[in-house]
């Protein structure tokens, strides 16, 4: 594992062990002194990583204090910490309910039931499978009757969809989404409970928190619920907070297909939850679904009306599966705008809790503009479900940056990142882990299938062999190629997001015209090509459609890492000599230098090829061929008029990206690995600091590698092989 994210890792499970108290993990070390609900299930599946003990014990603790009727409280309050939190077990008194556990203090509403989830991570990820089959048997029947909970008092139309009736219970506690309801709800101070809040004496910025009007309301809601004994149907018909929200159905929704994999371990029937987890993701789709502003709302039962205010939470039903396709498409626009912070204008991460176009929206409150790790977790996941890999992947490095730059906070301020609310954050940490191993869960799957391709995959192989021949003639060759790969480029690349449709390509009548036009290639003298401008075009261009040919023609799926020396082995003949990607990069575009990773340089001695050696380089190349990099657009066409202009936009977004982080409080700065390959390029260390200053749109950012040029500690990060699919 890379260096940089082990000390990391490290730091993440100390805080998860400083908080630990025994049989279970405080989400944070003072604000939050007892056991959460939905923050244990993201706590024991970070921990599932390096400690299964730790992460049964988690979930196990928590459902000792599940309710006689499935519900799984909010909180489960720790005896010894009590005295700095409210509300305590005094003020929610659920002894009154007949449902409540005897010797247990906990309170009387739950949270959203990511459980199943966790449980099947702890199985998936523990060394011993079998040895964890019966702690399998012993809660599926406890996460059954927390489902049948939901669904026999929360559904009482039997829609399919759970209503939540606090906003404690959807997790995001003062979300935009809940001012209309909650301002129906109106306050007589007298007959309201006397309370003090004890949350702004660890968060004194009282902007960090929800208003003094929201928690009246809380207060109000729960003073509400204490008078009916707990009882549902009574709570029903006196709430007038009742909600059907995004989040908590997509949570439940996915976490019913967990259960569905679980019941199939330990031999149970999987119908329940499969019936559930269809009708759940159905309900979400049909009836949560807000057409015009193209994003998942909550509904309000008391209006029946949706709320149509958009956060995050509208994004989850990805998580669940439960948008249709086209909803994804849509959905996914809305992620990919201004709103969500999805231009990567260098200026603000992704994404945050609330559209920020909007004019409440807070970059420092709470649930109302701040980004938080575990809704961007379940978002992540969610656009992979859907086969947007290259955002999931962009969101998770956006998310790792975060603790590394600012600490394991709570929560982010959306736009400088900056870390607010609790420090020490336990599911910081846990999904902070999480989200590193599953990285290098992929690079070794990655490392498996080598070795098995290595085996079909012997020798050169060139893709260029056809008989046909274009029509062009050949002193047009490189004009047409040029032009057949623009029309790939229309029709088959989104270069925006940076992605292929390879499987379209391959069946297109474009992608059979570049063939035929390459099989030409054999009788192209390069010396047709004029000046500096048209050359880099050309084997730039070259360069990124022999490695899409090749991806085609190899059916890789994954990565270019499952065909061993898939740079090398893959070439086209050009006049009579052979090209590989390689010998393209390093031999023409980088002036034939020998790469770091070789004992040669590509072209030696009387090699003829040397006569289309290009110098000096122009390092910008690096951000402009197919790179699998997330911001500098990996693969675009480069047009030779434009090609300066093209490569500066390249850089650029390169450099604003996730790609260079600069950390002025540990004095050093991340950056990709890219520059450690081609540091000589760049004109070594120095020149490369230069080089990102002259892109780097943050001035504080600059200033401080200016300042510290001498001194600061340069590291690299993680490259992702991952395709552009
Ligand atoms: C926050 O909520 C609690 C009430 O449950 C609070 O503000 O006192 C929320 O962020 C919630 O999602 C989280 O589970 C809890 C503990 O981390 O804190």
């Amino acid at each position: 594992m890379s260096r940089i994210f082990a000390d990391y890792i490290d730091k993440a499970r100390q805080i998860l062990a400083s908080n630990w108290s025994g049989k279970s993990t405080k989400p944070a070390p003072s604000l939050y002194p007892h056991q959460w609900n939905w923050d244990s299930g993201l706590i024991a599946l970070g921990k599932s990583h390096y400690n299964t003990a730790q992460a049964i014990l988690e979930i196990e603790t928590l459902f000792e204090a599940q309710w006689a009727n499935g519900m799984l409280p909010q909180i489960v309050f720790d005896p010894k910490a009590l005295g700095h939190y409210f509300p305590e077990p005094d003020f929610w008194q659920t002894k009154r309910s007949p449902h409540a556990p005897k010797n247990k203090l906990t309170s009387g509403i739950t949270m959203p039931p990511v459980h199943a989830i966790a449980v099947e991570e702890i199985y998936q990820n523990a060394r011993q499978q079998r040895r964890i089959h019966t702690f399998l048997k012993r809660i599926y029947p406890k996460l059954i009757a927390l489902h049948e909970y939901l669904y026999r008092e929360r559904d009482p139309e039997k829609e399919g969809l759970i209503y939540i009736r606090h906003p404690w219970e959807s997790g995001i506690d003062n979300s935009p989404t809940w001012d209309i309801p909650l301002k129906r709800i109106k306050i007589d101070k007298s007959s309201l409970p006397k309370y003090k809040r004890m949350d702004l004496e660890h968060v004194t910025d009282p902007n960090m928190r929800p208003s003094d009007a929201d928690y009246d309301r809380y207060v109000y809601l729960v003073d509400l619920f204490r008078r009916c004994d707990y009882d549902e149907a009574c709570i029903r018909k006196s709430c007038e907070f009742l909600i059907q929200d995004p989040l908590f159905n997509s949570i439940l929704s996915r976490a019913n297909e967990s259960l569905v994999r679980i019941a199939k371990i330990i031999g149970e029937s999987p119908n329940l939850p499969q019936s559930w987890a269809e009708k759940t993701s159905t309900a979400i789709q049909k009836k949560l679904w807000h057409e015009e502003h193209s994003i998942f709302d909550a509904c309000d039962l008391i209006t029946g009306e949706l709320i149509e205010i958009d956060t995050a939470a509208g994004f989850l039903p990805l998580f669940a599966g439960a948008a249709t396709r086209e909803q994804a498409q849509t959905v996914y626009e809305r992620l990919n705008s201004a709103s969500f912070c999805g231009l990567h204008q260098g200026n603000c991460f992704t994404i945050p809790n609330y559209d920020t176009q909007k004019e409440d929206f807070d970059r420092l409150n709470y649930w109302r503009g701040p980004v938080w790790i575990n809704i961007n977790w379940m978002l992540a996941h969610g656009l992979k479900r859907y086969g947007y890999t290259l955002k999931a992947d962009s969101m998770r490095k956006d998310l790792l940056q975060l603790p590394i730059r600012f600490g394991f906070h709570e929560y982010f301020d959306s736009f400088d990142g900056t870390g607010y609310g609790s420090d020490n954050f336990s599911w910081t940490a846990a999904l902070f882990i999480d989200l590193v191993e599953e990285f290098y869960k992929s690079e070794e799957t990655g490392f498996d299938i080598k070795k098995t391709v290595k085996k079909l995959f012997p020798g050169r192989l060139v893709l260029n062999s056809g008989q046909e021949m274009p029509d062009a003639p050949p002193e047009k060759l490189g004009a047409e190629l040029m032009k057949t790969i623009r029309s790939m480029r229309d029709h088959y690349y989104d270069t925006k997001r940076g992605l292929v449709d390879y499987e379209r390509l391959r069946e297109s009548p474009e992608f059979q015209n570049y063939r035929i036009c390459t099989n030409a290639l054999k009788e192209f003298n390069p010396n047709r090509l004029k000046g500096r401008k048209e050359k880099l075009a050309f084997w730039i261009n070259l360069y990124n459609t022999i490695v899409v040919d090749g991806i085609i023609t190899l059916k890789i799926n994954n990565s270019v890492k499952e065909a061993p020396e898939f740079f090398r082995k893959i070439n086209y003949q050009i006049g009579d000599y052979f090209f590989s990607p390689d010998e393209i990069e390093h031999g023409i575009l980088r002036g034939n230098v020998r790469p770091y990773f070789r004992l040669a340089r590509p072209f030696g001695p009387g090699d003829p090829r040397r006569a289309w050696i290009l110098k000096p380089i122009d390092p910008r190349i690096h951000f402009a061929l197919v790179c699998g990099s997330r911001s500098c657009p990996p693969i675009n066409y480069y047009d030779f008029e434009k090609i300066d202009q093209q490569l500066e936009e390249a850089a650029s977004s390169f450099i604003n990206s996730s790609e260079v982080l600069v950390l002025p409080e540990e004095g050093k700065i991340l950056i990709s690995e890219i520059f450690r390959w081609y540091e000589e390029d760049f004109g070594g260390r120095n020149a490369i600091l230069d080089f990102i200053v002259d892109y780097l749109v943050d001035d504080k950012a600059k200033d401080f590698i200016r300042r510290e040029n001498e001194r600061l500690r340069i590291e690299y990060l993680h490259y992702d092989w991952n395709l552009n699919r």
